[in-house]
């Protein structure tokens, strides 16, 4: 059994911090579940080129106001509290935060804990892992 809190993770390593968004990650690959975990905020007025070539990504709205564009389609889905959207074939897509978002996600491979978006908006398959 594990036990965190995201008020004692904020204050470690497990919270990455990038231009346009800080995400806490709760549950990582080392912890074997095949998953991770993250509490993300993405900062108000902005958007974000996003494209896990390498992940499959499912992120639940807690708080905020927002909206997805899937690239190749054009295709625009708001976000609000209670959305929950799947990016279940590798999307490319752009997230647009009108206010603060808070968004609970969930990676399929889990993350290792580092990771930061690459020029595409990706994460490689290895990264150095948070270990305590
Ligand atoms: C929604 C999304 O993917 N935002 C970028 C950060 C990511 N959730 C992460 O690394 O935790």
């Amino acid at each position: 059994m594990i036990v965190r809190t995201l008020q004692e993770a904020e204050k470690t390593a497990r919270r990455v911090v990038s231009e346009n968004w800080d995400s806490t990650r709760l549950l990582l690959k080392g912890d074997d579940m095949g998953f991770s975990f993250h509490i993300t905020t993405i900062y108000a007025s902005t958007e974000t080129p996003i494209w896990y070539q390498n992940h499959l990504e499912s992120v639940y709205c807690i708080e905020g106001k927002g909206e997805i564009e899937t690239v190749n389609d054009g295709k625009i889905y708001p976000i609000k509290p209670g959305t929950l959207y799947i990016l279940n074939k590798h999307d490319k897509h752009l997230l647009r935060a009108k206010t603060q978002l808070k968004l609970a996600c969930v990676f399929n491979p889990p993350l290792h804990g580092k990771e930061v978006h690459d020029g595409i908006g990706g994460y490689p398959l290895e990264a150095e892992e948070i270990t305590d």
